[in-house]
């Protein structure tokens, strides 16, 4: 038996192309994997959804890895979001008074790992440039590859359908302002997108779960790109609010398409 490189070759492009392939037309498209990205995928997937996650970074995680300032753990408030993570494998120490620690690195782990194993597909180096809005509804995406992006090659986009698509982008909210780039009004004050305000965790941490919901036809926002668009304080390297707002959307959208 001997190992040969061009069959090494062929399992890859096999294997991922037949996964893109089935993706382009999916229930629900989540633009970004951080905390609220996976934990919404994780929820979805775990209802029967078909979920495609769209992330342009190589790696998975978002803003998670770091913790807080690049100490790698993270705090969540409340045994909501305890419970959640502890659900997903997560090792989590209590330290009192309603706090929990857990390792960043390990978070992002679970999360990732629960999404895929419920069914949910991921792929990364893949952003989104733009979105398919047709008859007053978002319906879909406009994606580029990262690299081709990054060399700033003159290449056009190729698009993803799907009932449901979640801008889980963090602080750029950036489908949000897409759609704000075409002058189309959104319920946020002044109709346009605002930015985070500044620091105030237990606001933040409420507000991010509460604003969670579907901004537009088809475009649902969760995370901290939820509280960015309207203006909610950030809250730091607390991270209960942007795992229940994964699971809020999760739960917003299995209404909307079981209507
Ligand atoms: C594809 C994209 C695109 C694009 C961005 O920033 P995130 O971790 O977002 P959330 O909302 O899951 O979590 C926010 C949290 O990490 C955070 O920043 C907090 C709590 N801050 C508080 C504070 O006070 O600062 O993840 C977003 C992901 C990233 O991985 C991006 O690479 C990805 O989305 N992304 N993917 N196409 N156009 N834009």
């Amino acid at each position: 038996m001997a190992i040969d490189d061009i069959q090494i070759t062929e399992h890859i492009f096999q294997s991922y192309f037949n996964d893109l392939l089935a993706a382009v037309r999916s229930d629900v498209l989540i633009i970004g994997a951080g905390p609220a990205g996976l934990t919404a995928a994780w929820h979805l997937a775990q209802d029967g959804y078909q979920v495609v996650v769209l992330e342009r970074g190589l790696a998975v995680g978002g803003g998670m890895w770091g913790g807080g300032t690049m100490f790698s753990r993270i705090v969540v408030y409340g045994e909501e979001a305890k419970d959640l993570l502890a659900k997903a494998g997560v090792r989590v120490t209590a330290r009192g008074d309603g706090y929990y620690v857990a390792d960043a690195v390990e978070c992002v782990a679970a999360l990732t790992l629960a999404a895929a194993h419920a069914g949910a597909q991921i792929f990364n180096c893949i952003a989104v440039e733009d979105l398919l809005v047709r008859h007053d509804r978002v319906e879909g995406v406009v994606v580029q590859w990262m690299p081709v992006l990054r060399s700033g090659l003159h290449v056009d986009p190729v698009t993803f359908q799907a009932r449901a698509v979640v801008d889980a982008t963090g602080h750029g909210a950036e489908l949000v302002r897409l759609l704000a780039k075409r002058r189309i009004p959104l319920p946020t004050p002044g109709g346009e997108p605002q930015t985070e305000g500044p620091m105030w965790a237990e606001v933040g941490e409420r507000k991010v779960v509460e604003l969670t919901g579907e901004l537009y036809p088809g475009l649902f926002v969760a995370g901290m790109a939820a509280a960015a668009v309207f203006g909610a304080p950030r809250m730091g390297p607390i991270f209960g609010g942007m795992l229940l707002s994964g699971k809020r959307v999760a739960e917003q959208i299995g209404e909307a398409l079981s209507r």
